[in-house]
């Protein structure tokens, strides 16, 4: 057998970096490749070093979104199939879960979200980045993932009492599905004002989001995490961050 084939040409290790992240070294095309093979523990590996660099939100809006924007490129270019594009959501869902904030009794005392997708709408990473963006700031969020009817969404906020709404959604065709569920969260009634943001593709189209009786637009985890934090302790000051019924 020829030894030399068998050994890959792998790069000098420098000992001395042993052990320390190097986010800043992941590249987005990096992580695009290892999410479409299905490889979420070095994905969650490379997120977690990112993360030991940038905060959360960051990563999030940065490495992780450029690297999902170029598996959807590849697979419009045809470069990569469906599977590649599912093996990329299913291998980013594993990893983000590895990745996720600690969890703990804290996050059953702060104030409630609710984060969901609009009627239709799949799309669903977005949702889990903002669920671990507002409980690293201290808010008890409950996730309901994609395709959310909008009168069983106000059924639950009645139910859940939140303090915030956060909605996604992808698509100009979204536009019906995105205010049903605004107006029917404005007609629940509530202990407290609701705060609704709504995030996704669909909110950096200024004409689509004009006149929707939300509190936030934009696809900015940074400026979100900002915006939720202030609510959060305007909240807790005012004495009125537990949740209104019981969560878990
Ligand atoms: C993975 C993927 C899918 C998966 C989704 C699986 C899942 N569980 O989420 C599947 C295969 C289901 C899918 C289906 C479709 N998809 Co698709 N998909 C993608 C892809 C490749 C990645 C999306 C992703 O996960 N990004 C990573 C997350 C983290 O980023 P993000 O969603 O942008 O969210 C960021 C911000 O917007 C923000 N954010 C998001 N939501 C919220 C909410 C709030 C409140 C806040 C504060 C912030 C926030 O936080 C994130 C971090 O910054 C994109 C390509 C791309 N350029 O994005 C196409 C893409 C979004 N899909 C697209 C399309 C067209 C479709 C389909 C219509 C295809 C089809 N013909 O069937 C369907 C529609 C399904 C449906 N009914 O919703 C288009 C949308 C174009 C448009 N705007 O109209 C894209 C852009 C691809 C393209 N260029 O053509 N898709």
């Amino acid at each position: 057998m020829d030894s030399d084939r068998t050994i890959p040409s792998l790069h000098p290790v420098d000992a001395a970096t042993a052990g320390t992240g190097s986010g800043t070294d992941m590249t987005p095309e990096l992580l695009a490749g290892l999410l479409a093979d299905g490889d979420d523990e070095l994905a969650a590996w490379a997120l977690a070093n990112a993360l030991e660099q940038l905060p959360r939100e960051q990563v999030y809006d940065g490495l992780l979104r450029d690297a999902m924007a170029l598996i959807g490129a590849r697979w419009r270019d045809g470069t990569w199939g469906i599977a590649e594009e599912h093996a990329a959501t299913q291998a980013l869902t594993r990893a983000l879960d590895r990745i996720a904030p600690p969890r703990g009794p804290l996050l059953r005392v702060g104030p409630v979200a609710l984060v969901a997708g609009v009627r239709d709408e799949r799309h669903t990473m977005g949702l889990v980045c903002l669920a671990h963006v507002l409980e690293e700031s201290g808010w008890s969020v409950v996730n309901l993932g994609g395709d959310e009817p909008a009168d069983d969404l106000a059924r639950f906020a009645a139910q859940m009492q939140p303090a915030l709404v956060g909605l996604t959604a992808s698509n100009p065709e979204r536009a019906e599905a995105v205010a049903e569920a605004v107006r029917a969260l404005r007609s629940v009634p509530l202990a407290r004002p609701l705060t609704i943001m709504l995030g996704g593709r669909f909110s950096s189209d200024a004409d689509a989001v004009a006149g929707l009786e939300v509190d936030w637009t934009g696809t900015s985890l940074v400026a979100a995490a900002d915006f939720a934090a202030e609510l959060a302790e305007r909240l807790v000051a005012a004495g009125d961050a537990g949740p209104a019924t019981e969560v878990f």
